[in-house]
């Protein structure tokens, strides 16, 4: 795996000097694959991180413009044996802190203690872990922009939502302080809160459900994967003076987090 690493970093320095590059956490799936997509059309370099490595694989990307990072955000020490070769040698333009998950959908006190640690490993200290290991080197280049997924869930609360919208609570209150440290060097920091998107967030959460993964998409036009690309997008090709800080990104059918217009 980490001659395969290798390699692909190899074709990468070789084939290109001026690619711009985006480092994506949890893009082998939902808006971090749709971001990668669409920033390799685009003709960026796309350094993609998740588990599932064929999924990262099957990004289409020409030679030398992919490299691919088999990687747990929640796995400190793995992340900076493989990020570390690949930022040592590669400028970095974004990091979008993409990765993560909701669990279940239930009251505090039923909760599961194990899906709670799951949660709160990947989407507070996975990011942490990502950020830090990164911000080095952009402090180094004196630019790039770093973007954050919460979610409509951190800012509003909703029956069952509650460690799931404590954790994007968390990420939103993170990016504010990760803007304070690193504007003194040109770094933006944005904090994306989408509201519901079809992807397999749902799927993750209700445990490989489909009929109840289905059911939250149903009678109304969801965001899809793109419309977060397309963000992203627009975020990482402002002028160098211009950070948006935040952005609630919601589907038009979905004016708050608990109030949803379906036809049916
Ligand atoms: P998906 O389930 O489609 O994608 C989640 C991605 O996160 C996958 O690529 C998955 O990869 C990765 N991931 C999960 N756990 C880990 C881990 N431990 N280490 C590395 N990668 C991990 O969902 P979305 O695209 O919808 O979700 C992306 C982000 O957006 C998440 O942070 C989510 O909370 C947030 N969000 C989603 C909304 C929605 O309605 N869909 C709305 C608001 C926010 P793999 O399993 O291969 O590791
Ligand atoms: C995902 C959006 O409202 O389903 O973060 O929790 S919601």
């Amino acid at each position: 795996m980490q001659a395969k690493l290798q390699v692909l970093l190899r074709q990468c320095l070789s084939s290109s000097i001026e690619m711009n590059t985006i480092l994506i956490t949890g893009a082998s799936s939902g808006f971090g694959f749709a971001t990668a997509e669409h920033f390799l059309e685009q003709g960026w370099r796309v350094i993609a991180l998740a588990r599932r490595e064929e999924k990262l694989l099957s990004l289409s990307a020409k030679e030398g413009q992919l490299i691919v990072v088999p990687c747990d955000v929640r796995d400190a020490k793995g992340l900076e044996e493989k990020l570390t070769p690949i930022l040592e040698t590669t400028s970095l333009d974004c990091l979008f802190n993409n990765a993560g998950l909701a669990l279940e959908k239930v009251s505090v006190e039923d909760g599961n203690l194990d899906l709670w640690k799951t949660m709160i490993e990947t989407n507070i200290q996975g990011l942490l872990y990502v950020s830090r290991l990164v911000i080095p080197y952009l402090k180094k280049q004196k630019q790039g922009t770093i973007i954050n997924v919460s979610s409509i869930a951190g800012r509003e609360a909703y029956d069952g939502g509650n460690v799931y919208g404590a954790t994007k609570a968390a990420v939103a209150l993170l990016s504010k302080s990760m803007r304070i440290e690193l504007a003194p060097y040109g770094i933006k920091v944005s904090d994306i809160a989408p509201g519901a998107a079809d992807t397999e967030f749902s799927l993750v959460r209700f445990h490989q459900d489909e009929k109840k993964a289905k059911q939250v998409y149903i009678g109304y036009t969801p965001l899809m994967a793109q419309d977060i690309a397309n963000v992203v997008w627009f975020l990482c090709n402002l002028p160098p003076h211009v950070c948006i800080q935040e952005m609630v990104v919601m589907p038009t059918a979905q004016p708050e987090a608990k109030v949803v217009f379906k036809k049916n």
